[in-house]
């Protein structure tokens, strides 16, 4: 997708874990992601409709490596439902590190959308948790309300952000990943998987200067 893409009524913008434990000084900082939150907050202004994810873990959950003796952070376990990355405690709820960005202004979003709350599920996708199967309800809330096309920004690329806008994709809606607004992770070529994935599933990339 280039030039200008003009927003409208039927267009929301999904504003994916713009929280202080995803950039520098967090837990599980996502490298120059402070960078994305001027631009998300000018890109938010474009949209009437505006969506918040929030992962918020409970402490002890099981996508803490700490909480799998004997192992480290980035490594991959089997769990119940298949492989699941370990990461450093991060966004354990009603902590600092949970909060959003402190410069992020977005007052006219109408959702926050909270996830990975389950001790038990991790939950990248802010549609479905990693089991594939639990739903967020974030699918109906978007087509009870209208809308289409889902515009995607924040962090991770490689995680949140490209299974939230797989999901959209595979839910129906038409996903538009706006690149230069999201920074990632990149754990074991994750990121080559993430842009493999949007091309053979046509969840279209833009740049943020393309938004009208
Ligand atoms: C995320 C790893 C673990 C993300 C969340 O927001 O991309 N990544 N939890
Ligand atoms: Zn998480």
């Amino acid at each position: 997708m280039t030039g200008k893409v003009s927003i409208g009524d039927n267009d929301v913008l999904l504003v994916v874990d713009v929280q202080n434990d995803f950039c520098p000084g967090g837990r599980l900082a996502v490298p120059q992601g402070d960078e994305v939150v001027a631009d998300i907050n000018r890109i938010a202004g474009r949209f009437k409709h505006v969506v918040l994810t929030q992962d918020w873990h409970p402490a002890g959950h099981l996508s803490f490596a700490s909480s799998h003796p004997g192992r480290q952070p980035f490594e991959s376990i089997e769990v119940a439902y298949g492989p699941q990355i370990l990461w450093p405690d991060h966004c354990v709820q009603d902590t600092p590190g949970a909060r959003f960005r402190d410069d992020l202004h977005i007052p006219h979003a109408g959702l926050v959308l909270r996830k990975g709350f389950r001790p038990a599920i991790d939950s990248y996708s802010a549609f479905y948790e990693n089991d594939r199967t639990t739903p967020t309800g974030l699918g109906g809330y978007l087509r009870e309300r209208g809308l289409a096309r889902v515009f995607l920004a924040g962090l991770a690329l490689d995680f949140c952000v490209r299974y939230s806008a797989e999901d959209a994709q595979r839910e129906g809606f038409d996903a538009v990943v706006i690149e230069d607004v999201c920074r990632g992770i990149d754990v074991d070529g994750s990121v080559a998987a993430t842009r493999r994935n949007f091309a053979a599933l046509g969840v279209a990339l833009l740049g943020g200067d393309d938004v009208g």
